[in-house]
């Protein structure tokens, strides 16, 4: 049962910094659906991408898996089930709910969900990765090395999906998405003083960058093939094919 967002319906004179903890996780799907416009059919495009590009006896990663959404999304996907999907994140909260809900597989299905930084796992032999709104909350000065490795860890062909918060180089349309992302969280039954205190505590949390950041980035660390195949307001996708 998916129990609904109410995390900070209440005032909190100090709002605590934002944290993927249990109160977070036992929330997790309804907040992110209700604050993330798009994020559904970002879910069911990260099936798509499975289908055309997860090759037989590899390993397809989920970094930053959370409840297992997009996991659930690449492993019902697959074009034969000769992939192992690998689901990472440093949450207990979450992993802990992760193995739960993929109860729900037959056991012809290859999986495992662990508990770490994906700063830290090993990645190799993968022909598909999904970063889908993770990379957003990885300090600035360790993003290019993640994605160095991930690129180190594809096979030809392979892809990787990255799906982020992003801001704007002009104030003015900066600004306006804000609004209107204000809007759409009001539009999903938020109030104005959970979302003001919801932004106050992801402030040094989620740092959100560019569309032109993150194509320089995937750029630089040697993807030839790369774009911005979805945009909903402030909240982007890109695939990256090595
Ligand atoms: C989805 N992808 O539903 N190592 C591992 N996990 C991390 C790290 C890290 N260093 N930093 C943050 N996380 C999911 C949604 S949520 C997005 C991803 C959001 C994890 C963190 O614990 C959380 O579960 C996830 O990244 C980000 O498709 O909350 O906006």
């Amino acid at each position: 049962m998916t129990q609904q967002d109410n995390l900070f319906a209440t005032y909190q004179a100090k709002t605590q910094e934002f944290q993927f903890d249990d109160a977070v996780a036992n929330v997790f799907s309804d907040m992110i659906k209700r604050s993330v416009p798009g994020y559904e059919n970002i879910i069911s495009m990260i099936g798509v991408f499975t289908q055309a590009h997860a090759k037989s006896d590899t390993f397809c990663y989920d970094l930053g898996c959370s409840l297992g959404a997009s996991t659930l999304a690449i492993l019902t996907n697959l074009p034969n089930k000769q992939c192992k999907v690998i689901g990472i994140d440093n949450s207990p909260a979450m992993t802990e709910r992760c193995k739960k809900n993929l109860e729900i597989l037959p056991n012809e299905y290859h999986y495992e969900i662990f508990c770490q930084d994906i700063l830290e796992t090993k990645l190799e032999n993968a022909s598909i990765v999904v970063l889908n709104f993770t990379l957003q909350f990885i300090a600035q000065e360790h993003r290019n090395n993640l994605l160095q490795r991930i690129y180190n860890a594809l096979d030809p062909g392979g892809v990787l999906i990255l799906s982020e918060k992003i801001t704007f180089d002009d104030e003015g349309k900066n600004h306006l998405f804000t609004e209107l992302h204000h809007a759409f969280k009001k539009s999903q039954g938020y109030s104005d003083m959970e979302i003001s205190q919801k932004r106050t505590a992801l402030e040094n949390v989620l740092i959100p960058e560019s569309a032109a950041t993150h194509l320089q980035r995937l750029h630089d660390v040697g993807f030839k093939q790369t774009d911005l195949w979805f945009q909903c307001l402030n909240f982007a996708s890109f695939f990256a094919i090595k």
